[in-house]
């Protein structure tokens, strides 16, 4: 069973906000995130995360990914790098240039995914640690204070060694194990998605919607946060902030209707509701 916690906060739309743009700003001073996935059939979340992180203000987003679809995973985005990685080493250059990474949207749990998840991991680099990429880290747990982890119920349930049912009775205590456990900072998705930090009780988001509950929109929060991490913003406050305003677009995007909202949608809805 997972230990109790006490106490929780609602998060406020005005608990963080992003400053406004330097007149003299350039794209170098808002980050450049690589997102590492998209395995052969699941390449749609690697670009989704990408979009998602340029939507939300990245001044440089590229993507690593198989070499057999590479060039289709900017057909229709072009402000999108992609780069075909088949070995850690071949992801190394990529890895030097990036400053934030977003590692495991269709990343899969093959030899590529192991290879890619390890090189990105021993670069240190800030991160945010998604999808198969947790799947991974389950397999062989390790610790990290700058990584941000954002797990749905399924993937927290893999991460504690416990039953969904067990993650679900509990969310508090669940997100709560799952930073002291593995380090940074831990985001639990789902109705309700909690964010906890080293310090503090955890957070409460109030956003979001059953419309939701569809492919790809996790992998669109992976995006956001990772786009606010680029954008300097710390990282306790980048799984918030990156929390609110995925769930405000996702609302947004809903007032036309909840059922057959897409995760596409959330990326055309996040720049009203970041600016
Ligand atoms: P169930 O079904 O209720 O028993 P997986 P995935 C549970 C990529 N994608 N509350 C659920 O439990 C991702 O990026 C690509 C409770 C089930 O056991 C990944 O790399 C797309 N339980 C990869 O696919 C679009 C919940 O978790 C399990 C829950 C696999 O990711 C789709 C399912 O999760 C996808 O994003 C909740 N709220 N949510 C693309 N277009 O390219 C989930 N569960 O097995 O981790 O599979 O999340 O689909
Ligand atoms: P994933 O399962 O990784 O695709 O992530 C799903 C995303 O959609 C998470 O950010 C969830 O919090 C959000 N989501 C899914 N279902 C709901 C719901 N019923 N209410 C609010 N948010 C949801
Ligand atoms: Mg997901």
């Amino acid at each position: 069973r997972l230990a109790q916690t006490p106490s929780s906060r609602l998060l406020r739309s005005n608990d963080f906000t992003l400053p406004p743009r330097r007149r003299d700003a350039h794209k170098g001073h808002y980050g450049h995130v690589l997102v590492i996935g998209g395995e052969c059939g699941y390449s749609g979340a690697a670009r989704m995360a990408a979009e998602a992180a340029a939507r939300t203000g990245a001044g440089l987003v590229s993507i690593a990914t198989r070499t057999s679809h590479a060039p289709l995973l900017n057909v229709g985005r072009p402000e999108l790098m992609v780069h075909g990685a088949e070995s850690g080493g071949e992801l190394g250059p990529l890895l030097q240039r990036a400053s934030v990474l977003a590692l495991g949207p269709g990343l899969g749990q093959g030899e590529w995914a192991k290879a890619l998840f390890d090189a990105a991991l021993d670069c240190g680099k800030p991160a945010v640690i998604d999808a198969d990429a947790l799947n991974l880290l389950a397999k062989l747990p390790r610790r990290c204070d700058h990584w941000i982890l954002t797990p749905h119920p399924g993937e927290a349930a893999r991460l504690l060694g416990v039953a969904v049912a067990d993650v679900q009775r509990d969310r508090f205590a669940a997100v709560s194990a799952l930073q002291r456990r593995y380090g940074g900072v831990a985001v639990l998705k789902g109705a309700g998605t909690l964010i906890a930090g080293p310090d503090g009780v955890p957070h409460v988001a109030r956003w979001g919607n059953p419309g939701m509950a569809s492919g790809g929109m996790g992998d669109v929060l992976t995006g956001v946060i990772a786009g606010l991490r680029a954008q300097h913003v710390p990282p306790f406050e980048s799984a918030c902030l990156g929390v609110r305003i995925h769930g405000q677009a996702g609302d947004l995007a809903a007032s036309a209707g909840e059922r057959g909202l897409l995760a596409g949608d959330l990326i055309d809805a996040l720049r009203a509701c970041i600016n």
